[in-house]
């Protein structure tokens, strides 16, 4: 390690910290590069020094390479490591590092340019002996000729784009006569997404797995590979569940694969850490599909199965150092699953989100638990970036086991504040054709009516225990007895509160709730039911002890402004408490700002830019389920700035114009 005793890392997020903790362990000093967006991340707060780098947008921070050598040459830092995404596979950067006299810690550049071009890479696979899908990869596009290749192929094929990736520009031609129009289809889209309308073909395998060896390389010619991973579990080519090893993997398969794979990376003069992705077929046929050049997302669960820290072992390969460990020291011990913990919207075709994470916990770590993230409860998701949260990994000692492990970290992981996709998560944990490995690259199509269930109204049960957080909370002190005196006064508490419960995005039901305080705890109606209730509250840490009819249940209990986030029984609940005197209008000026109460669109701006106005004054006017809501000042003040204009659409929950109260 001596080469290297400084690395700046040319990421954020998750991986920033991830390799900040390894390299911090090994002694080195680290360095951070930030935007303006991440002036207080976990990332920079974690390194020894860090180096602001430029405005939010990744093209103007995060994807400068001058900039990037210019802070590790301002810094000190002797080594870059890239991460994953931004410049990890950049060529041209790499290059630049080693030209700035840096280390990258990664690959050659001619390594990542190699692999860089689909149909050179799989030209490059044929000539190392790796076995790649029944096609063509020609460099002859002539419409007859691919017509005839294709006949040659077989149907169905896959037409796929030479300059894709990602899944973007594939059309499957189930027979020749659909092939032309398939071809033109790929041929336009593969112009339109990257510039470039050359076009592969391949024999399309109906459900194939998707298996990946990881591989590392040395600078003295040596390489092995750290077994596989399956990725089958991916929605539009995002990975959702990574598995190490790949269940049901035939041992001799596996060594086949890794043959190939070692074979790939010594084929282009490897070094580093690297994926070689595969297709797996149902018959245990294999066929290479691309390689990686970089660390991966997933690389957590090779690390579990084998207890290496392959960031470790890119610092040293890096520093000139053999390999840590030779093939034969090398074996899988357990089974470990890996989850990508998302800002993002299951019920609303997974739409990114943005806020602040104004709740956040993760399952207790250690030998069976790992959370790689890189925010903290407070800190904001940014549309700027890859809305991950976290990384969320199990490992036990068989797969069924590392399921279970699963399914109660994520019962256990709590994120307010936001939606996220870990009720989706849960869902897929718990499926029998989980559980079963029944997994293939269309797992999310084949089960999404189980996986996305349609929107059910809270239960009983979840809106007692928001209401009976409520009104404990609003005991002072906390569970003090109602009735009796407190401080020689007796507290003149009402009798019945009445609480209305909506759902953010749910448009307008409400949940009606209403609650007799009782000498020994609640009377709660809803719905014509009454649940007796009674419980403590504990405001440090939101544990809400409940009896609901006599049944003892625990649960954590969350408030901020309206909204109450409680986690019960593995689910994530998001209420928003109606106030029933404002009625709707008065919802949406909750804490002195106008925020859309729901989805909707503007159809009037009553006041103008700078307006003075008055408490109740009529401002802006939503069409939203067919009606019209009127929006009005929360108090006196001025309007500030008019943030929208009549016919732009709002989402649930933005500032809709800039107001200061008097
Ligand atoms: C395929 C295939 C079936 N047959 N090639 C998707 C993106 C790129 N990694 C290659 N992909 C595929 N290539 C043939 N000949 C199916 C896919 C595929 C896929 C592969 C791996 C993981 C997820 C996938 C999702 C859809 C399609």
């Amino acid at each position: 390690m001596s080469r290297i005793t400084s690395v700046l890392i040319a990421n954020r997020g998750e991986i920033a910290c991830r390799v900040m903790r390894t390299a911090r362990r090994l002694g080195l000093s680290t360095v951070a590069v930030y935007s303006d967006a991440d002036a207080d991340a976990m990332h920079v707060a974690m390194a020894d020094r860090a180096v602001h780098i430029g405005p939010a947008p990744a093209r103007e921070s995060y994807l400068l390479g001058d900039r990037i050598i210019a802070a590790a040459k301002a810094a000190g830092a002797d080594a870059i490591h890239p991460g994953y995404g931004f410049l990890s596979e950049n060529a041209a950067f790499a290059e630049a590092v080693a030209a700035a006299g840096l280390v990258f810690i990664g690959p050659p550049a001619s390594a990542i340019r190699a692999m860089g071009g689909k149909s050179e890479a799989k030209a490059l696979m044929e000539q190392a002996g790796v076995p790649l899908v029944p096609g063509y990869h020609g460099a002859d596009q002539d419409e007859a000729l691919l017509a005839a290749e294709a006949a040659r192929i077989g149907f169905p094929v896959l037409i796929k784009a030479s300059a894709g990736g990602g899944g973007k520009g594939m059309k499957v031609a189930e027979t020749a006569a659909e092939f032309p129009a398939a071809l033109a289809s790929a041929k336009r889209e593969a112009k339109a997404s990257f510039g470039d309308d050359r076009v592969l073909i391949e024999k399309y395998l109906a459900r194939p797995r998707h298996v990946e060896i990881q591989v590392f390389a040395d600078s003295q010619g040596d390489c092995v590979y750290l077994f596989e991973r399956d990725c089958s579990i991916q929605r539009r080519h995002q990975k959702v569940v990574e598995e190490a090893p790949a269940p049901g993997m035939d041992p001799a398969i596996r060594a086949r694969m890794g043959a190939a794979a070692v074979a790939a990376a010594l084929a282009i003069g490897y070094v580093g850490a690297g994926t070689v992705e595969f297709l797996l077929d149902s018959d245990n046929s294999f066929y290479f599909m691309e390689m990686n050049t970089r660390l991966q997302v997933e690389h957590p669960v090779t690390e579990a199965i084998t207890s290496q820290d392959l960031v470790e072992w890119q610092l040293r390969v890096a520093a000139g150092e053999p390999l840590p460990l030779t093939q034969e020291q090398l074996a899988i011990n357990g089974h470990a699953i890996e989850v990508r913990l998302y800002a993002e919207d299951p019920a609303k075709g997974f739409l990114p989100q943005t806020g602040r994470l104004s709740h956040l916990r993760f399952p207790e770590a250690g030998p069976h638990v790992r959370v790689d993230t890189g925010v903290r409860a407070g800190d904001a998701i940014s549309i700027h970036y890859d809305p991950m949260i976290a990384k969320l990994i199990v490992w036990d000692r068989d797969r069924a086991s590392a399921v279970q492990r699963l399914r109660r970290a994520l019962a256990e992981t709590e994120i307010a504040g936001l939606n996220a996709n870990v009720p989706f998560l849960s869902a897929i944990a718990a499926h029998p054709g989980f559980l079963a490995a029944d997994l293939d690259t269309r797992f999310i199509e084949r089960y999404g009516d189980d996986l996305l269930p349609p929107h059910a109204a809270p239960a009983a049960d979840v809106l007692a225990l928001a209401s009976l957080g409520l009104v404990l909370s609003r005991r002072e002190p906390a569970n003090a007895d109602p009735w009796g005196a407190v401080g020689g006064l007796a507290l003149n508490l009402p009798a019945v509160d009445r609480l209305a419960w909506r759902e953010p995005g749910e448009g307008g039901t409400t949940h009606p709730v209403e609650v007799e305080w009782q000498r020994d705890g609640f009377l709660l109606k809803q719905d014509g039911r009454s649940i007796k209730t009674s419980g403590q509250l504990d405001p440090a840490d939101g544990i809400l002890r409940a009896t609901l009819e006599g049944t003892r249940v625990n649960a954590r209990w969350v408030c901020q402004g309206r909204e109450v986030n409680l986690f019960y029984a593995g689910g994530t609940y998001r209420l928003l408490l109606s106030d029933p005197h404002a009625g709707r209008d008065g919802e949406a000026s909750g804490h002195g700002r106008l925020i859309s109460p729901m989805p909707g669109k503007v159809i009037a701006l009553l006041v103008t830019e700078g307006a003075d106005v008055t408490k109740g004054q009529p401002i802006i006017v939503l069409e939203a389920m067919k009606m019209e809501h009127t929006l009005k000042a929360p108090a006196d003040g001025k309007v500030t700035d008019l943030r929208y204009q009549v016919g732009d659409q709002v989402a649930e929950g933005v500032e809709l114009v800039g107001f200061e109260a008097a």
